[in-house]
């Protein structure tokens, strides 16, 4: 399958989407919205992909809306519904993990997608902006949603009102950020850490994903009866049993995703 605004390629069980507009620092065409959702929905459609990572080419993540193209006049809150609702909505509920390689600066809707993923591995040399307000737009794709989760009510004030740049060692020490690797060696740091995902129990990490997304809109009777029932779903994985065999012998695990 081929893209026009993408490169997504397969090795084994891990999948990387990587945005492919460095001209505007991979910022969002309509165009690639479209793209972006096939993709996601294709690869979760894929029962040998464990693991998906998106990242950008080069020196950008994603610096939002490619402002260039957009039509100020056009009607935002359809186009919003329309092309970045589908993105945001799909990697959250993807059940396998969806990981953002943060290489380089997200801005705006760049750093809503960065949010929206499971976690962020940012380069030494990334930068997050909100970006919205420097232009006269509130936040958008999640942005707002996912911002005060991460890194707290009165943070996502100050960044969202002052749309300032925050270095990746900032963005890690408010939870913005998961993992800092050294931009030198970003992508191989970056390997090393999704392959143990994309090798990992898959069933489990999907009942992870939905059970941490479930949390806040759920009672705690609410939550411990989705909890009892997935863990009695994980227990009759064949991962469990080679999980538990494992531990007994004292050996690494070698997990099927099944
Ligand atoms: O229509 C819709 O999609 C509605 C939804 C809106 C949601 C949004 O995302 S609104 C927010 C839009 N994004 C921004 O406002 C960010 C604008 N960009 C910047 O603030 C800065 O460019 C960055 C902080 C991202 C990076 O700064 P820097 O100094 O590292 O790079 P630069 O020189 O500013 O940018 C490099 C090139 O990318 C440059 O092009 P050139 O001069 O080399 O030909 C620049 O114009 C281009 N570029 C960067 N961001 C965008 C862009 N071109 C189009 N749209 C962009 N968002």
């Amino acid at each position: 399958m081929t893209y026009e605004t993408l490169v997504v390629s397969q090795d084994a069980s891990l999948a990387t989407i990587t945005l492919n507009r460095p001209d505007v620092m991979n910022a969002f065409s309509p165009h690639m919205l479209t793209e972006l959702h096939g993709a996601l929905e294709r690869l979760e459609s894929l029962s040998d992909v464990r693991c998906i990572v998106i990242t950008g080419s080069g020196r950008g993540f994603c610096a939002g809306a490619d402002l260039s193209v957009t039509k100020l006049d056009q009607d935002f809150e359809a186009f919003l519904i329309t092309y970045y609702h589908p993105v945001i909505e799909t990697i959250y509920h993807l059940k396998k993990p969806v990981i953002a390689a943060v290489n380089g600066v997200a801005a705006g809707a760049g750093m809503s997608l960065a949010m929206a993923c499971d976690l962020r591995l940012v380069s030494s040399e990334a930068v997050f902006t909100t970006a919205f307000s420097r232009i006269g737009l509130t936040l958008d794709a999640g942005g707002s949603y996912f911002l005060a989760k991460l890194v707290g009510r009165a943070r996502a004030f100050d960044l969202s009102y002052t749309s300032r740049k925050v270095s990746a060692e900032e963005a890690l020490s408010m939870g913005l950020a998961d993992y800092v690797f050294d931009a030198g060696s970003f992508d191989a740091s970056v390997l090393t850490f999704v392959l143990k995902l994309a090798n990992g129990p898959s069933k489990a990490f999907g009942f992870i994903k939905e059970q941490i997304n479930a949390e806040s809109g759920n009672s705690l009777a609410e939550h411990l009866k989705l909890e009892a029932k997935r863990q009695d779903e994980a227990s009759k994985t064949s991962d469990f049993n080679e999980g538990v065999a494992a531990f007994l012998d004292k050996r690494t695990p070698d997990f099927k995703g099944d």
